[in-house]
């Protein structure tokens, strides 16, 4: 199947195809044998104290949750050779892909109405994580949107994804305000002796690179090298980028996806339009994202508001003290020096 614009002037929204389910899983004794004999082995870390714990996979920290996601997808998972994953590390502006991607894509049926599924349904329902919703049997209502989500670090992807040569887009945020979304965002799970959880320990643990799907650095890294391997199958996009060139990289990701904006579309201000739906003004002032609930995990249910903070650059300007920030600028420096990329 082609995602190009012929598709979307059919008027039907796209649909996701790839099959979710714990009922699909082929071998399921394999599965919890490996999980199990991982989170008996694997190096763990308790003192994210409002998460579960932490253990290190393939590299990188996850909940018990998530890492039987991860390790199901592995095992399982088959993308469609025209899936396109957006990826990224947590708090790196996840939520926002998804309602540009979603938008992109389905934007010949996106009216003011409530059939204009981002009015009324949370970003993350319109796009599935690949890790999340396979792992929990949870049926998709875009069960033929060719678009996936993913928080996986690249070296951990399901074999599938390169091999088939996915696209993949990813999107990526200044480690300093990565690290203050966070900390709000684990703010809202109630810590133990229901005390908010310092921000200091926070800090330290993601300097740590114990953080969920932490490293942060080497995440980013991961990508940045594939994208520079593979341009062609890897778009990299920063946040801050998107803050300030947004037409410019909404352009940019319709081409890379297979739909650019023809110039009729053009002349109608469709690009405009999209980056104003997707705006965080717009989302976050939708009464879904105001009042609904979003259950990432049948034991996790987040507020969606929680997904809509401030939307800023440079909020750690607002929390952190001049130590702090050249602590994290040197990490920042000492692990992608070298490899070409920088931060906004
Ligand atoms: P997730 O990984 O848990 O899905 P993710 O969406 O990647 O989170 O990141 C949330 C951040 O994106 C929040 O940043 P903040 O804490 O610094 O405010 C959130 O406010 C921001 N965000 C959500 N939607 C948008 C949007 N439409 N435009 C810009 N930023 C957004």
């Amino acid at each position: 199947m082609e995602n190009g614009p012929s598709q979307i002037s059919t008027m039907k929204l796209f649909f996701h195809k790839s099959s979710y389910g714990y009922e699909n899983c082929q071998e399921p004794d394999k599965f919890q044998q490996t999980f199990r004999q991982i989170i008996s082995t694997a190096p763990k870390n308790s003192e994210w104290t409002m998460f579960t714990d932490l253990f290190q996979y393939e590299g990188f920290w996850y909940t018990p949750n998530f890492l039987g996601g991860v390790i199901l997808a592995q095992q399982q998972f088959k993308v469609q050779p025209n899936d396109i994953i957006l990826c990224s590390a947590p708090k790196t502006g996840t939520t926002w892909l998804k309602a540009l991607g979603f938008a992109i894509m389905n934007r010949a049926c996106l009216d003011d109405s409530t059939k204009n599924p981002l009015l009324v349904t949370m970003p993350h329902e319109c796009v599935p994580y690949l890790e999340v919703d396979f792992f929990q049997h949870k049926t998709t209502q875009y069960p033929e949107l060719p678009l996936l989500a993913t928080h996986l670090p690249y070296t951990s992807l399901p074999e599938s994804i390169p091999s088939l040569g996915c696209k993949l887009v990813y999107i990526c945020r200044e480690p300093k305000d990565v690290f203050v979304s966070l900390w709000h965002f684990i703010g809202n799970f109630k810590a133990k002796g229901n005390e908010k959880f310092p921000l200091e320990k926070a800090f330290d643990l993601f300097c740590q690179g114990i953080s969920p799907n932490g490293p942060y650095w080497e995440h980013v890294l991961g990508y940045w090298n594939a994208s520079l391997r593979w341009p062609e199958r890897i778009l990299f996009l920063k946040y801050e980028e998107l803050k300030s060139e947004a037409p410019l990289h909404v352009r940019r990701l319709a081409e890379f996806m297979g739909c650019p904006f023809s110039l009729e579309e053009e002349k109608e201000g469709v690009v405009e339009k999209i980056i104003d739906l997707c705006s965080f003004q717009n989302l976050s002032n939708l009464e879904v994202n105001k009042t609904g609930k979003y259950p990432i995990f049948a034991s996790v249910v987040v507020e969606n508001n929680k997904y809509f903070r401030k939307g800023e650059v440079g909020d750690w300007k607002n929390c952190f003290t001049e130590e702090m920030k050249e602590h994290l600028d040197r990490i920042t420096e000492n692990k992608l020096g070298g490899s070409g990329f920088t931060f906004c």
